[in-house]
């Protein structure tokens, strides 16, 4: 039985939806603003660097994107250095009700995260480049605990198997108490590499943490999605984690495409009474949606 539930009109947002020149529409954030849905989607241009654009929708489903890209690399001050090869798969977390947006900056240094203030999806404030090279999929959590701000990080390593962590931070600039939480599991769906997807999302049970796990084939990788979910008070312990893939590529649009055979998430939105708008890139080439119950998601880091 499928745990998410495809929406019939995938891919809902595509290259041709797009009013300027790109490739791709991916890995994107999706977040409630007032009584619309804002996508923040990743996009390739021809030269195969990204840039983010901007989509809005009333219902969740059907997204309409601005007319001019809404984030390209800086070309000025500090940031410019560290994002010169482009800007990627953007996370947006409302903290207090401001709109976080980790995101991550390429350049010839590395891969580094960078987060920016998002004001009323008007103008983009960078704030800091939160951690050195080599990171990727840093999550913000929605709320402090023991008055500090959580993020979970996916450092690259030479000798581990790339793993999610956990910091702590003061003011969301300096972070540090980091430690591993979770690994890549062997001979499962997850082998290869694991890293966070959508920004934790709160539940009576636990944090639910909505992340993407490779296994390495003879035919290159697959990018699957699965679930864990991490103790209320103290997110670094986690109370289950799904034996499970909540999702696989499926869809023609999952597995052809600019890379074959990924579902990558960066968004899960609350909808209905336990339900979420679960969004990801298929193939890193279209955004789609779908719809699962948080009850059956919980239950299946429990079981
Ligand atoms: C990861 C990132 C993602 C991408 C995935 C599959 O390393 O680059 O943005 O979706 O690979 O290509």
């Amino acid at each position: 039985m499928e745990v998410i539930k495809r929406y019939k009109g995938n891919p809902i947002l595509t290259k041709d939806d797009i009013p300027y020149d790109v490739v791709t529409v991916h890995n994107a954030a999706v977040v409630k603003y007032g009584d619309e849905y804002m996508m923040v989607f990743r996009s390739h241009r021809r030269n195969g660097r990204s840039i983010l654009g901007l989509a809005r929708s009333k219902d969740g489903f059907s997204f309409k994107a601005d007319p001019e890209p809404f984030m390209t690399p800086a070309t000025e001050g500090e940031f410019a250095e560290y994002e010169a090869f482009g800007v990627e798969d953007p996370r947006i977390t409302v903290i207090d009700g401001e709109y976080w947006m980790t995101y991550s900056a390429y350049s010839q240094h590395g891969v580094r995260i960078g987060l920016a203030k998002i004001k009323e999806f008007k103008q983009i404030e960078r704030f800091s480049l939160i951690t050195e090279a080599d990171y990727r999929n840093v999550v913000l959590f929605p709320e402090k605990i023991n008055g500090r701000y959580i993020r979970l990080d996916r450092p690259h390593s030479e000798i581990s198997p790339w793993s999610v962590w956990i910091s702590y931070s003061p003011d969301l600039r300096h972070w540090g108490d980091s430690k591993l939480i979770m690994k890549p599991v062997q001979y499962h769906w997850d082998e290869m590499k694991i890293g966070p997807g959508a920004p934790p999302i709160k539940t009576d049970k636990g944090w639910l943490n909505i992340y993407h796990g490779v296994f390495p084939t003879m035919d290159g990788s697959v990018y699957r999605l699965g679930v864990a979910l991490h103790d209320l008070k103290d997110p670094s312990k986690i109370i289950g984690r799904s034996d499970d893939w909540i999702l696989q590529p499926e869809e023609p649009y999952e597995i052809t495409g600019y890379v074959h055979n990924v579902v990558f998430t960066c968004a899960a939105v609350p909808y209905k009474d336990d339900e979420l708008l679960i969004y990801w890139g298929g193939a890193d080439t279209v955004m789609n949606v779908g719809t699962a119950k948080i009850s059956d998601l919980v239950n299946m880091c429990l079981k």
